[in-house]
């Protein structure tokens, strides 16, 4: 690694890898950073080395990734994986660590493109030992091709519920069942946007997968989910039944990563119809920080093909605000395909729209896994005056352990909006500073030491 590029990318998902390639052929020297092992991100997560080699089982989908990693390796970026990036600030420079070492960086442009988190699904038992989440057993799947043994249920909703259990199903593992959590009343709901959703590329895809699905699987529709248990998964609970289960994957749909845009300094603002925060940014996926910009589903869920045209205009934007003369690929293009993607995507966000219920806990359920903190002090803090979730940090430590609030984040701020009567807008978020990512103290202290430092601590 060097210590300045023109441009920076965190992340190499499909965002990240074709924003890589463009402005990497465009001359200017790219630096793609991602803190995986291997290239890929959520979507194509490790496909140029997953040991899964029946191609039918991760589906066509997902082999796609291989010609955008080809492109992004042949197109002369620098790849850095296994490079965490836990801080970037308005002047452009980025903390990284690397085989434990840390360093900083700087780019006369950076484009973040840390895509997507699972939604957190607070339902009592959810932290026992037995209980993942569907995105984590299918890391394992992709990355190592190890499928959850014993008596396995997924439960929640949405799009990447069924295409798990269908991944499992077709490596010949017999699943127990689906529960199906999504609110009945959510069809009318998404009604509307019937139209658009049948004109775009996904109802077809959709409605195979969860034909497949159901071919192959008992699917239940359940209202209310808990998982039992003394020290590990024994039972599952649902509506006035329970049965004995060893591997719970739990889900209820993704949102953007927002940590290291939100250090950044990034403004953002709440997303009614994707419950989630979302960066606020121009038609180039520019944000209010000059320099910054996110793309991919950091920007907003939009699903990975997407996310790769998001990331392809970013960096003509990016490269073209640096180099007004290189060759670039046509950005109306990129558009016209980015529309095609986005289209039917309020259909699915309304469809899979998670129920309060299992967004907002109630009683003992735990909201804050790091620092072990339940729904019902959470709710009691609200009601006793704490008005926002930084101010929670000070009352129960909500988001101060090693996730950083990424599990807790969003559950945080709607219960404080429940409680006080007001909307997760006015509510806000966890004030996030570097690092982003939990590092040693060693990585910290392994920093280069200028004079400025050295001349700071002497006597
Ligand atoms: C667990 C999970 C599994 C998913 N699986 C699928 C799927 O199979 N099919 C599908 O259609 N959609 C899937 N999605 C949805 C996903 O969001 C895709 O739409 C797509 O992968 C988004 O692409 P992206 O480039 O925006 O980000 P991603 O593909 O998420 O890539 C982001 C990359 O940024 C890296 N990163 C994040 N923060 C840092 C940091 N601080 N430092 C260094 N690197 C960082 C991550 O390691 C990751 O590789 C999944 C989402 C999740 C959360």
């Amino acid at each position: 690694m060097k210590d300045a590029y023109d441009i920076a990318i965190v992340g190499a998902g499909p965002a990240g890898l074709a924003a890589a390639s463009v402005c990497a052929r465009a001359g200017l020297s790219t630096v793609l950073l991602d803190e995986n092992p291997r290239i890929g991100g959520q979507i194509y997560r490790a496909v140029t080395a997953t040991p899964v080699a029946n191609r039918a089982i991760l589906g066509e989908d997902y082999w796609a990734g291989v010609a955008l990693a080809a492109e992004a390796e042949a197109s002369g970026a620098e790849i850095v994986t296994g490079a965490t990036v836990w801080s970037l600030d308005a002047s452009l420079e980025l903390g990284v660590s690397v085989a434990g070492k840390a360093r900083m960086i700087r780019a006369r442009r950076v484009i973040v493109a840390t895509g997507a988190l699972e939604r957190p699904f607070p339902i009592p038992g959810w932290t026992l030992p037995g209980v993942m989440t569907v995105g984590a057993a299918q890391t394992a799947l992709k990355a190592h091709g190890l499928v959850p043994e014993g008596s396995v249920m997924l439960a929640g909703s949405g799009p990447l519920l069924w295409l798990l259990a269908a991944q499992i199903a077709r490596t010949g593992r017999k699943l127990q069942a689906v529960l199906d959590v999504t609110p009945r009343a959510n069809r009318l709901r998404a009604a509307p946007h019937l139209v658009d959703f049948l004109l775009s590329p996904y109802w077809r895809k959709g409605l195979a997968l969860v034909r497949e699905v159901k071919a192959r699987t008992p699917v239940i529709r359940v209202d209310r989910l808990e998982a039992r248990g003394d020290g590990r998964l024994r039972e599952i609970a649902f509506d006035g039944t329970s049965l004995p289960l060893d591997v719970l994957l739990l889900h209820q749909g993704v949102v953007p990563n927002v940590n290291l845009a939100m250090a950044a300094g990034v403004a953002h603002r709440w997303n009614e119809r994707q419950l989630c925060f979302e960066p606020v940014l121009d038609g180039d996926f520019a944000s209010s920080v000059p320099g910054i910009a996110v793309a991919g589903d950091g920007a907003g869920i939009a699903g990975g093909t997407a996310a790769a045209e998001r990331g392809r205009i970013a960096a003509i934007a990016a490269v073209r605000a640096l180099r007004p003369d290189a060759n670039l690929p046509d950005p109306h293009e990129a558009r016209r395909r980015l529309r095609h993607e986005e289209r039917g995507r309020a259909f699915l966000d309304e469809l899979y729209r998670p129920a309060v219920r299992y967004r907002q806990p109630m009683g003992d359920t735990l909201v804050c896994r790091c620092e072990e903190v339940t729904a019902r002090q959470v709710r009691e803090a609200a009601r006793l005056g704490c008005e926002g979730p930084n101010q929670m940090k000070a009352f129960l430590r909500t988001g101060m352990g090693p996730c950083q609030g990424r599990m807790c984040g969003l559950t945080v701020t709607e219960l404080i909006g429940a409680e006080r009567g007001i909307v997760p807008e006015q509510v806000g978020y966890f004030r996030l500073r570097p690092p982003v990512k939990p590092i040693t103290l060693g990585e910290l202290a392994s920093l280069p030491i200028g004079e400025a430092e050295r001349r700071a601590v002497e006597r």
